[in-house]
């Protein structure tokens, strides 16, 4: 009989099974985090981990690759027809490792790139100081504008591109509420000779799920994201380009055309040895999903519903960076509207089984452990199956407690709250 990880390693098994009832029980709603589908474990947890398979489909430096090159291959395809992509590198074993092997394709140690402010919604390897990228290039970073209700001030980022000269403009974010005006951005990266690339990390599934706009329509040469976020895959990233087919064997000059084999280059051997195969079936999986119906109703409902929440807010009168959402986010300034900051709030919330992750807000004057605000998201509770109905009453819960403060009904919140997912805890087995 085959050993089970219960009898093996109880510690692991209790941890695994402790997850699995917190994810139940309560919810989910760090904008970044998803509930994916149980093929898609099938996929991770298959025999697949056991291969090693450096190279590329047809180009491998191990024998025995009938099997990788065919899922690679399945990943590959399917990535390119649902993104409108000439190319497309599943390899990158997640967010930082997919966005570092664009620069260093790209970038010489020094080059200058541009992206978003931290503060006001950029990510972290999008240069952030404190990363090794950003020690190793220079980053000019743009800001959203206040006077502008918090949009992206484009009059800056065409004034700061002429000024530096970047090799690369960078568009994409992780805590900004708002769509991404691509066109204007390529315009800017044309007048200076720029490559637009877009990370949509957050949004991919959305995209895919033709509920947003996708940066490749307005012409962008790079377009990046991880797997596991709205695209409801595993931990993994998609490096997607126009160009001509990508030759990893050969030594190619710098080119737009070239850019698939450039990038492939830069992950492997450039970054990165053996791909995660397991990671890549899974990636294949999720991608099959994410062309159906049901996904794009899925990409759809994740804009209701935040839509819902964010209007919950509104008349509650709670502060929101730039007032609301046009994506699948929420930012709340909980110093502003709740006189507490976001880990207090973070803290308060979890203790309902609500679970939100604290985030900083433009110029936020507070430090990243504590800073001013908090993130939250609909994809996860979507991919559950709530609706517009249901995530009004979150909010509401959300709003009641944090005003409350130390005074909330914490049991009879917690209450309401697993009585809700445990309503829905169906959509968990069916919908992944
Ligand atoms: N850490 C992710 C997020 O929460 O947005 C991005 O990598």
């Amino acid at each position: 009989m085959k050993n089970s990880l219960k009898q093996t390693d109880s510690e692991i098994w209790e941890a695994i099974k402790g997850e699995e009832k917190r994810e139940r029980d309560g919810l989910e709603l760090i904008p970044s985090e998803n509930y994916t589908y149980p093929e898609v474990l099938e996929a991770l947890g298959s025999v697949l981990t056991n291969k090693y398979a450096e190279g590329y489909p047809g180009k491998r430096y191990y024998g025995g690759q009938e099997f990788t090159d065919k899922v690679e291959t399945l990943a590959i395809e399917r990535a390119k027809e649902l993104f409108g992509a000439d190319h497309a590198n599943v390899q990158a074993l997640s967010g930082s490792p997919m966005n570092q092997a664009v620069y260093l394709a790209i970038c010489q140690p020094g080059d200058t790139i541009m992206g978003m402010d931290l503060s006001h919604g950029g990510h972290l390897t999008h240069g952030a100081p404190v990363s090794h990228m950003g020690k190793l290039f220079n980053f000019v970073r743009y800001k959203t504008n206040p006077d502008a209700g918090g949009a992206i001030d484009f009059g800056e980022v065409r004034k700061l591109a002429l000024k530096h000269r970047p090799k690369i403009i960078l568009c994409g974010y992780t805590s900004y509420p708002r769509t991404y005006d691509y066109a204007q951005f390529r315009k800017i990266a044309d007048e200076v000779g720029a490559i637009a690339m877009a990370d949509v990390s957050h949004i991919g599934g959305l995209i895919a799920g033709k509920a947003m706009r996708n940066p490749f329509d307005d012409g962008f040469d790079v377009v990046t994201t991880t797997t596991h976020k709205t695209l409801r895959g595993p931990r993994g990233a998609l490096i997607l380009s126009r160009g001509k087919v990508s030759n990893p064997m050969k030594q190619v000059e710098f080119t737009k055309e070239n850019l698939p084999t450039i990038l492939d280059k830069s992950v492997f051997p450039g970054l990165q040895g053996g791909p995660h195969m397991n990671t890549i079936a899974g990636i294949a999986v999720a991608l099959k999903k994410a062309s159906t119906d049901d996904f794009r109703a899925y990409a759809k409902q994740v804009l209701v519903n935040a839509k819902a929440m964010a209007q919950v807010f509104a008349d509650k009168g709670v502060d929101m960076v730039t007032g609301g959402t046009d994506n699948h986010m929420i930012v709340v300034n909980t110093i502003n509207t709740y006189s507490m900051d976001g880990k207090e709030a973070e803290t308060l919330l979890d203790k309902v089984g609500i679970t939100v992750n604290r985030q900083v807000v433009p110029d936020d004057p507070n430090p990243p452990f504590r800073p001013s605000g908090i993130r939250l998201g609909t994809p996860a509770m979507t991919a559950r199956g709530l609706g517009a109905d249901d995530v009004r009453l979150v909010a509401g819960w959300i709003d009641d407690v944090l005003r409350a403060g130390t005074g909330a009904d914490i049991e009879g919140v917690r209450g309401q709250v697993l009585e809700l997912s445990r309503s829905y805890e169906a959509g968990l087995k069916s919908r992944g």
